[in-house]
């Protein structure tokens, strides 16, 4: 039976969708070519190698450092970076409810005070990204939440935690529309932040 390959997730949206925050631009070349490329190193890397057939991302990110040498970095990163790109063209909406809900809401109050001063140190972390990452918002092996940046295209996962929500820090995403000025380009991804999607999956983890 042929093994069936990753697949690029279709954008939940319009490429324009994100504007004025995120351009038409920025999203044809992030999606269309740069997530694709993660996805399709991860099949090229893959093709000889059937016995891992079926398994997820995450499975893949984990085992990665035991798998067969020349396959080992090659799926971490193609596994890495297809997931990260997953989630982050995911977890934005065209129609955001600004705010978290339920018990995330009441877990981000509690963790940093208010939402305000979550999105503060938020941005503060990812503005401390150097060179090319992502910032997260996850739950640690304690339940508790955390704000963390990932190098390269690392997920949450190595360090044992679960994603719930996260900024692509890498120059691509922004240079286009905001060229330096990574401020502003953060400021606009909390614009599009899906918050509602975020809490639903901070639901799912209990
Ligand atoms: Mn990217």
């Amino acid at each position: 039976m042929e093994c069936q390959e990753f697949t690029v997730d279709p954008l939940p949206y319009p490429y324009n969708a994100l504007e004025p925050y995120i351009n038409e631009e920025t999203m044809k070349v992030h999606h269309d070519v740069l997530y694709k490329k993660y996805v399709d190193n991860l099949n090229a890397a893959l093709k000889n190698y059937p016995e891992y057939c079926g398994l997820s991302y995450k499975q893949l990110i984990l085992m990665a450092p035991s798998l067969p040498q020349p396959i080992a970095l090659p799926v971490f990163n193609g596994a890495g970076g297809a997931y990260n790109h997953q989630q982050y063209f995911e977890m934005m909406t065209p129609a955001p409810n600004g705010l978290p809900e339920g018990a995330l809401m009441a877990a981000i109050n509690q963790a940093y005070g208010s939402f305000a001063k979550f999105q503060d140190i938020f941005k503060k972390e990812a503005m401390a990204v150097f060179g090319s990452g992502w910032t997260w918002l996850a739950v640690n092996e304690l339940g508790g939440l955390e704000i963390v940046n990932t190098a390269n295209q690392t997920t949450p996962f190595t360090l044992n935690m679960i994603p719930i929500i996260c900024i692509d820090i890498w120059e691509h995403a922004y240079f286009l529309q905001y060229k330096a000025a990574r401020a502003d380009y953060i400021d606009g991804w909390l614009k599009v932040a899906d918050w509602g999607k975020a809490s639903n999956r901070y639901m799912e983890i209990w």
